[in-house]
């Protein structure tokens, strides 16, 4: 009588076993901090593998293109809510934290705002009656906004060309985060931005505008880093971002990770094993460092800019064959997916490292 007990119990196991290798732990399961993913709608729900990834693997969402200027404006005071509001619904059905983007940002400027004209009192008042009505529809939906991307020009400096500094000088950044705040006082507002991990001089910039912000009390509670990189970028620059925002005491978001492979100049690639291995070691770095770097009250998200390979903006935008995201074109896991996974335990020689040195502002460093 004993032994069919047995042998049942026996295949209960194994099977338990087999089933627990398959089902790998999913990525914001095995995260401490939520991990996103910029989804469209023109893929959820028409697509059942990229929204099972969607719904598996991720706890926080931003809308890729749904909620820009663009995608929501069609007029003074005319709105387009009902795609953005979907992704919101998903967000919601599904428990999963929705980050706002964006609210300002020079290459989303609608048809209307382009062909308009009036005095910098006119151009306010269009960019502040924005901001309140897309911050107000969404309050309580969001848990946080990117008021601003990408303000500054890149290796100079100096504030980035758009119709908002033209009509309205520098202080158009300041004023959208006081008006963002009026119009949804609990989200967290970021200002957004790319390449500062490689470009030490906008970097110095971004540095200047987040302690100018914060001597005059400008409502800033995050920096975002885009994060579009490639298995060349050196990670000591990386590190060096990182740790400079994390020190300032604001929230960090890794807001657009994607790391290319085709470092090449040719359109097409031969993407080789090693590639895809260096792609993974990028993406361990990229997420050992924000663990390390970032005290663990800062760590507001780390988002991948999209969820597989043929869903990246990259191949359009720089007419090249790539594959940067964490997903294969069959939302299979890549080696970078299970490098993420890694890259959140801290090795034991740098958390070493990490407690001899003193804690940033706002916890302890390492996880
Ligand atoms: O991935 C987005 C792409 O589908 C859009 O055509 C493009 C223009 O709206 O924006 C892309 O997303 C950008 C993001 O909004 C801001 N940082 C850079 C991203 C890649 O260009």
């Amino acid at each position: 009588m004993r032994y069919p007990v047995e042998f049942f119990l026996a295949l209960v196991l194994t099977s338990f076993a087999a089933f627990g290798q398959k089902t790998k732990p999913a990525l914001a399961a095995s995260s401490p901090f939520p991990v996103g993913a910029a989804l469209s709608p023109r893929y959820l729900h028409k697509h059942p593998e990229y929204t099972a990834v969607a719904i598996r693997e991720f706890s926080s969402v931003t809308a890729e293109n749904a909620m820009k200027p663009r995608g929501l404006s069609r007029g003074r005071g005319k709105y387009h809510w009902s795609t953005a509001d979907s992704l919101a619904d998903f967000a919601r059905k599904h428990r999963k934290q929705l980050h706002g983007h964006t609210l300002v940002w020079h290459e989303s400027v609608p048809e209307w705002v382009k062909s308009f004209s009036g005095d910098p009192a006119a151009y306010e008042a269009i960019l502040q009656e924005y901001i309140f009505d897309v911050g107000t529809h969404f309050r309580g939906k969001v848990k946080s906004w990117d008021v601003v991307n990408e303000a500054l020009s890149d290796s100079a400096g100096a504030m980035r060309k758009s119709v908002w500094l033209t009509h309205l000088g520098p202080g158009y950044v300041a004023r959208s985060f006081r008006y963002a705040r009026q119009a949804d006082p609990d989200a967290k507002l970021f200002y957004n931005e790319y390449g500062v991990e490689y470009d030490s001089v906008k970097l110095a910039a971004a540095l200047r505008m987040v302690d100018d912000f914060r001597q005059r009390n400008v409502p800033l509670d995050g920096i975002g880093l885009q994060m579009h990189i490639s298995i060349s970028t050196p990670e000591a620059g990386i590190r060096k971002a990182l740790r400079e925002f994390a020190r300032r005491g604001l929230l960090v978001h890794i807001s657009e990770l994607d790391v290319r492979i085709n470092t090449t100049k040719d359109s097409l690639l031969n993407e080789t094993p090693e590639l895809f291995a260096k792609q993974a070691e990028k993406v361990r770095q990229v997420v050992r460092a924000y663990v390390e770097e970032v005290p663990p009250a800062q760590r507001f998200a780390i988002t991948t800019w999209g969820v597989a390979d043929p869903n990246s903006w990259v191949m359009k935008f720089r007419k090249k064959e790539d594959y940067p995201l964490l997903f294969d074109k069959n939302y299979r896991p890549k080696k970078a997916y299970f490098a993420f996974l890694d890259g959140l335990t801290p090795n034991p020689s740098s958390r070493e490292r990490a407690a001899g040195r003193k804690p940033g502002r706002g916890g302890q460093t390492g996880n």
